[in-house]
């Protein structure tokens, strides 16, 4: 698959700089800064993305733009896959979006459209690689491969394994309406089945045991009376 990389020392965010090259119709193309001023998760969360980690934001035109939760699953599962390659590190995905070693939050993914006459998505990946600190409020649940490994991973190539990983399960599955493999890719790779956990919604915590995910990537969650409810969106913490 043919993609253009746009490098940059600094931006607000690689999600920004995306939408701006897609409002000018260029997609297949990745953005990739060294650091980012105003780095965004969800719901409007503060992405701390000082210098040191791989901040990119891959831009697409999918025939298929309403099943874009896949695309955060199959970020999730080709950042597990180079971690694995490049630093030698098993991982695993906490759904929705985290990919976390023992417990502390190595990357997040966030995958936003943009719908009009034409359609995009933007899939953006945070991945803490080098750096050696994170500020206050993160400090207890971020870490970074190098914390983990104690020594210097080369980004580039964790980018470049990333990006080949995620353009396969892109043109392979997710372009071939093969939701089902990304999915049991996505459960191999992930430890959030069959754990209890607490979800933290905007309104609410509810406790439970995660069972599964279903076909829109929803997490299924049974409670304490057996009764078996979906979540869309959400935080989980699981109960080790
Ligand atoms: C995410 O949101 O995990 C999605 C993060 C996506 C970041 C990438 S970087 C490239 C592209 N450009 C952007 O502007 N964004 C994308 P969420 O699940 O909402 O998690 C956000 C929460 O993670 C925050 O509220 C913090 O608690 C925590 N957090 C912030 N920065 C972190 C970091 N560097 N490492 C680990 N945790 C962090």
């Amino acid at each position: 698959m043919e993609y253009k990389i746009y490098r940059f020392k600094s931006l607000t965010s690689t999600q920004d700089k995306a939408k701006e090259l897609s409002k000018k119709k260029l997609s297949d193309a990745v953005i990739v800064a060294e650091n980012q001023t105003r780095g965004r998760g969800r719901f409007k969360r503060k992405w701390s993305s000082d210098k040191g980690g791989l901040w990119m934001s891959i831009s697409l035109k999918p025939d298929d733009t309403k099943n874009l939760q896949y695309l955060t699953f199959a970020a999730a599962i080709s950042v597990v896959k180079s971690i694995k390659k490049i630093a030698n590190l098993k991982t695993s995905i906490k759904w929705p979006n985290d990919i976390h070693y023992k417990g502390k939050k190595l990357c997040g993914i966030l995958t936003e459209g943009i719908f009009g006459n034409e359609n995009y998505a933007i899939v953006g990946i945070g991945v803490n690689v080098n750096q050696n600190k994170f500020p206050d409020e993160i400090r207890d649940i971020a870490s970074s491969l190098k914390m983990v490994n104690k020594r210097k991973i080369n980004i580039k190539k964790l980018e470049e394994n990333i990006i080949n990983n995620f353009f396969n399960l892109y043109n392979n599955y997710y372009n071939k309406n093969e939701f089902k493999k990304i999915l049991k890719m996505w459960k191999e790779n992930s430890d959030t089945i069959n754990k209890n956990v607490i979800v933290i919604t905007r309104t609410k915590k509810i406790n439970g045991k995660a069972i599964g995910v279903d076909d829109n990537c929803n997490l299924l969650l049974k409670l304490k009376n057996n009764k078996i409810i979906k979540i869309v969106e959400g935080d989980i913490n699981v109960r080790y």
